[in-house]
């Protein structure tokens, strides 16, 4: 039997957050290996373990898989969370390409310089308001169901469960002005295995904290703007 998959990353939730998410919401248990020195990485990749010289890495059934969406593409496969046929993961991979592009404006906000933050901070809650969550809202009640595609859980509705907790830290308030929103987080939240993540002590990761942040721009030596 393959053991658990084993994921090398910085101890913080970047790239890799949304593949613990995905993992944890499939019932499946993984090992970390975190990333602490900029040795670390070179370690990794003198080793030949990064096809591309990156992470996220994850270590699964026999594959050193890189690539952040080919590595949710293959989870969300194999744990049945990508749509039951071809149009439903169309669906899926648009959602998800468009709350990835949220999420990467949210996670790389720690790393902005602290001149340029407030702006940052104004634009992800504009864009956040009238850009995204009214495409989900609007989903749900076009639909009618629980989830956002089909009437099964998908990998859509936990990356968007992940955003709003993501852009709440942001914005408190965010959700007001969309209660289909309100009750899918409710929802979504009480899924035995997504409430188990949501937990305290669960491998989810808090936001980088002030020395987080250095250790990370230590690591892989950039400026994030
Ligand atoms: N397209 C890749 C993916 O999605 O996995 C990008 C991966 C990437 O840029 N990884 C960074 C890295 O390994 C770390 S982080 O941006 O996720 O924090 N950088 C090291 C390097 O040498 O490029």
């Amino acid at each position: 039997m393959a053991g658990k998959p084993k994921l090398h990353y910085f101890n913080g939730r970047g790239r890799m957050e949304s593949i613990r998410w995905l993992l944890a919401s499939a019932g499946v248990e993984f090992e970390e290996k975190f990333i602490e020195t900029p040795e670390d990485l070179d370690k990794l990749k003198n080793d030949g373990n990064l096809m591309f010289q990156q992470v996220p890495m994850v270590e699964i059934d026999g594959m050193k898989m890189v690539q952040t969406r080919a590595i949710l593409n293959y989870v969300a496969t194999k744990y049945n969370l990508y749509g039951k046929d071809i149009k439903e993961r169309a669906l899926i991979d648009m959602y998800t390409e468009g709350m990835a592009d949220l999420n990467e404006m949210i996670l790389v906000l720690p790393l902005c310089p602290p001149d340029q933050k407030e702006a940052k901070i104004a634009q992800i809650k504009e864009k956040v308001t009238d850009r995204y969550l009214p495409v989900f809202e609007k989903a749900l009640r076009d639909h009618g169901q629980d989830f956002l595609v089909g009437n099964q859980l998908s990998w859509a509705d936990i990356q968007l469960l992940e955003v709003i907790l993501m852009a709440e830290e942001c914005k408190p308030s965010v959700l007001t002005g969309f209660p289909l929103l309100q009750e899918f987080k409710a929802r979504i939240s009480c899924i035995p295995t997504i409430h188990k993540f949501l937990q305290l002590g669960s491998q989810r990761k808090p936001p980088l904290d002030e020395g987080s942040i250095e250790t990370v721009k230590n690591i892989f030596k950039f400026e994030r703007g």
